[in-house]
């Protein structure tokens, strides 16, 4: 199993993470990767790969062009203002105010944001950008010919939207990997997302389009972040309809419930038959995750791994998220060896 990863992700380390009304160490952190490294490196896996340049093609199609543009500015901007922090928005465009890009770093800050935890700093743009060229290049390696692929993408990308950052993410990774399969001659994408959370941003990108089916196993919105989409009636609109399908679970759920929504979505794949399955692997649904309310076990990772392996489609894992720190690289590297083995 060829593994594509790049040590650029150090240069995204915020000091501060707006929860539970402090600031904290950011759970979404450098060590992160480096744990599953470590394990990926014990249990022998050596084929690591560089990424190559990152092309900026489907980037620009899944990404509004004011966004990019935003983010590759905000550190400047912000310190422009001689503010001594790290750059957190303070004002929202909530309900019934305008839809207007303002010129103040301040409120595109707050336009550009869907949660408010996620702060911008000096490396934070160059380490998007790295992150989003791992996943291209597991793009690649896939069209290549490989079977299955571990882009360890970090910082994570599912809740990045057209056009918003958050929840730790800046770049929709896995939607930028299913543009480039789309770009290369794939017919159809499927992206599964297997993350705690909702992926918001990858849904928001394909809601419209027919050519990528996108499904997602999550904490239920009412109880879990991102609150404000990932409900079950959300199905797509226009030539998307029928092909955004959500498995919102309680609190507590554990692998007889979410190993059941699993299913349902490897048989729902299997009827789009897609050239290639995106899995969007975040495992926080760990029962020991500091921020999420799933229950699954170690084990349970090996055994979804293996049902993903038997939709018998080329599958490119992309690195989201998962907060348990001691156990996230056995529980990252089980689901790659449940698919392996299997
Ligand atoms: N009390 C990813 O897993 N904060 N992002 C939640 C819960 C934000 C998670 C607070 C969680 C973002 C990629
Ligand atoms: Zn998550």
């Amino acid at each position: 199993m060829q593994v594509v990863l790049s040590e650029d992700h150090r240069l995204h380390f915020p000091k501060g993470e707006l929860y539970g009304g402090e600031l904290v160490t950011p759970f979404e952190r450098p060590e992160r990767w480096d744990i599953i490294v470590n394990r990926l490196k014990d249990q022998g896996f050596e084929d690591f790969v560089s990424p190559d340049t990152l092309d900026m093609e489907p980037v620009r199609k899944i990404h509004g062009r004011g966004f990019l543009e935003f983010l590759e500015s905000a550190w400047a901007m912000w310190t422009a203002e001689n503010y001594a922090g790290e750059a957190i928005p303070t004002v929202i465009p909530a309900r019934r105010m305008r839809d207007r890009e303002p010129h103040h770093i301040d409120g595109k800050l707050g336009y550009f944001c869907m949660a408010i935890e996620t702060a911008i700093t000096a490396g934070t743009w160059e380490a998007a950008k790295s992150s989003a060229a791992v996943a291209q290049t597991g793009r690649r390696l896939i069209s290549d010919g490989a079977r299955l692929v571990f882009s360890l993408c970090r910082p994570p990308g599912h809740h990045a939207a057209r056009d918003l950052y958050g929840g730790y993410c800046f770049l929709n990774n896995a939607g930028i990997a299913a543009q480039a399969f789309l770009d290369a001659g794939a017919a159809r994408v499927s992206i599964l997302d297997v993350d705690f959370h909702h992926g918001n941003g990858t849904q928001d990108i394909f809601y419209e389009r027919a050519d990528v089916q996108f499904l997602s196993l999550h904490g239920d919105p009412r109880d879990a972040f991102p609150h404000f989409l990932g409900y079950a009636d959300e199905k797509g609109a226009g030539a998307g309809e029928g092909f955004n399908i959500n498995y919102p679970m309680r609190p507590g759920s554990a692998y007889d419930i979410w190993g059941d929504a699993l299913e349902d979505a490897c048989i729902r794949v299997g009827e789009f038959a897609p050239d290639v399955l995106v899995v969007s692997l975040g495992v926080d649904t760990y029962k020991d995750d500091p921020i999420s309310f799933f229950k699954l076990q170690s084990d349970d990772f090996k055994t979804y791994g293996a049902r993903i392996a038997e939709v018998g489609i080329p599958t490119h894992f992309v690195m989201e998220g998962g907060y348990a720190i001691d156990e996230i690289g056995v529980n990252t590297v089980n689901v790659l060896q449940g698919f392996m083995d299997k």
